[in-house]
């Protein structure tokens, strides 16, 4: 090989943090910045880097993404990950969880083309178990997959019931902040813990919190299996999905489309509806009816 094309290698992004990226070349950490200002590239991207040292380069070009995850406000979008097959939601016994943020998760999971799966964590605090399943159950009837675990309380239980789904799989862990996705990383990638503090060395955010996206490789579970720990969020926001994506991405709105009066149907006031009638008939809940009403409202005011 030259020496020139030497110096081009093909890379995983496996960290981010502001225009740093943390990139794996077979093994080789390499620290890559983009060229101008730009900041559209995503943990779980593969990218071609040119090498500036032996271990620092710049990102030349995103390969085209089977998935792309991403949250939304009002001016901006910011990407959450690349190239993912599947998404775990992470909810816990204590503390407690908001509603419109697992069903903001789905829908985003949903409009990215990605399975979406339920993990309940911290089963051991057994005094708010039962009424966290209960809380749990309105997503399960929508098909999402409930996985119940104890990262702290029955770690190996726990590494059995995740190390299947895991497999052949680019998931990544998503939810609040104190849920036990860096707990349940821990469990599953025993030198996590190291491969923080020398991320965070090297993009230097002096922080051993997760507050940067970080993707590790799973290679026991095979190749292609990876896993990715992300900060906990307070807001999902979603102002990037069109009105015919939000309709789409409600899986309980699935059997209803194309049903309507009118072809237009927004399905919020339109006489005739087959989604109102739905939600009349208890067929689709009024949470899930409301948080579409709201979405379709935030789509409408994108400033971009
Ligand atoms: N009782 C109990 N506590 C747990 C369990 N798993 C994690 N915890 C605790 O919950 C707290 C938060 O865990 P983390 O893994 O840091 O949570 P996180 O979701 O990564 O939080 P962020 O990084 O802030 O988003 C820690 O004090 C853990 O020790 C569990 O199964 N049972
Ligand atoms: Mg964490
Ligand atoms: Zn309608």
């Amino acid at each position: 090989m030259s020496k020139q094309a030497s110096q081009q290698l093909q890379a995983t992004i496996i960290a981010a943090h502001g225009r740093h990226y943390l990139a794996d070349a077979d093994g080789t950490k390499l620290q890559c910045v983009t060229r101008g200002k730009k900041t559209n590239v995503a943990v779980g991207d593969i990218v071609h880097v040119t090498l500036t040292s032996p271990d620092q380069g710049v990102i030349d070009k995103i390969a085209e993404r089977k998935t792309l995850l991403y949250r939304s406000d009002q001016y901006k979008s910011k990407l959450l990950a690349a190239n993912l097959t599947q998404l775990f939601i992470v909810v816990a016994t204590e503390p407690g969880f908001a509603d419109d943020l697992v069903s903001r998760s789905l829908v985003a999971a949903e409009a990215a083309g990605i399975k979406a799966h339920l993990i309940l964590n911290k089963t051991d605090v057994t005094e708010s178990l039962a009424r966290t399943r209960e809380r749990l159950q309105p997503y399960a009837s929508l098909g999402y997959p409930v996985h119940e675990v104890s990262a702290k309380g029955k770690p190996e239980e726990t590494m059995a019931i995740l190390k299947p789904l895991l497999a052949g799989q680019s998931s990544i862990l998503i939810g609040q902040s104190g849920m036990g996705k860096s707990s349940l990383i821990n469990l599953l990638v025993p030198d996590a813990d190291i491969a923080v503090r020398e991320i965070s060395a090297a993009l230097d955010t002096g922080k051993h919190t997760t507050t940067f996206t970080r993707l590790y490789q799973l290679p026991e579970l095979g190749p292609d299996s990876s896993i990715i720990d992300s900060p906990g969020f307070q807001e999902f926001g979603l102002y990037h999905l069109s009105e015919g994506m939000l309709e789409r991405a409600f899986v309980d709105f699935e059997p209803y489309l194309g049903k309507c009066k009118y072809y237009n149907c927004r399905h919020l006031i339109e006489p005739q509806c087959a989604i109102l009638e739905a939600v009349a008939e208890g067929k689709i809940t009024k949470m899930r009816h409301t948080l579409y009403g709201q979405l379709l409202h935030e789509s409408s005011q994108t400033l971009y």
